[in-house]
């Protein structure tokens, strides 16, 4: 099971040790190719040592390449955004996982879509029985 995991790096990155939480969760069912996402050294403003060509080509691909697609997105992203809507055009299984949180509500092209299955949560603790069964379907 390839697991294309989503979640914000230049629209912030308040949420990372969330996404390394999660990450190691994922690695439970399957490769997760997306590793990179809760790495620390990944700054919102860092420098990176392949081109931003060279980075849409690496994702475009693991996403075709994918069984399925995770995002957070309780933080706004809009490279979350395009994956999500990418992966949508290819047929992808895709779940968005959303943590409620004051001044910040989720975008409509993502809540008003029933082709994503949207699962709200209030507590990181939730995560894990929210994975089982995810991948228990
Ligand atoms: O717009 P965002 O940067 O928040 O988009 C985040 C999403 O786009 C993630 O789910 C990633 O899969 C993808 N993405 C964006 N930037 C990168 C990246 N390096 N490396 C891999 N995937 C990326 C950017 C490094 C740079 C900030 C120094």
């Amino acid at each position: 099971m390839k697991i294309y995991f989503a979640g914000s790096i230049r629209g912030g990155r308040a949420d990372k040790e969330k996404y390394k939480f999660i990450i190691n969760e994922l690695k439970k069912y399957g490769e997760v190719l997306t590793e990179h996402i809760g790495l620390d050294s990944l700054t919102s403003d860092g420098q990176t040592e392949f081109s931003e060509q060279k980075i849409y080509n690496q994702d475009t691909d693991w996403i075709r390449e994918s069984d399925i697609i995770i995002a957070d997105v309780s933080q706004v992203s809009l490279g979350v955004g395009y994956e999500l809507g990418f992966g949508e055009s290819l047929g992808k299984r895709i779940v968005c996982l959303y943590q409620a949180q004051e001044n910040n509500s989720l975008s409509a092209m993502i809540r008003g879509n029933n082709y994503f299955e949207l699962i709200d949560y209030t507590d990181i603790k939730e995560l894990p029985e929210i994975m089982k069964n995810i991948f228990m379907e």
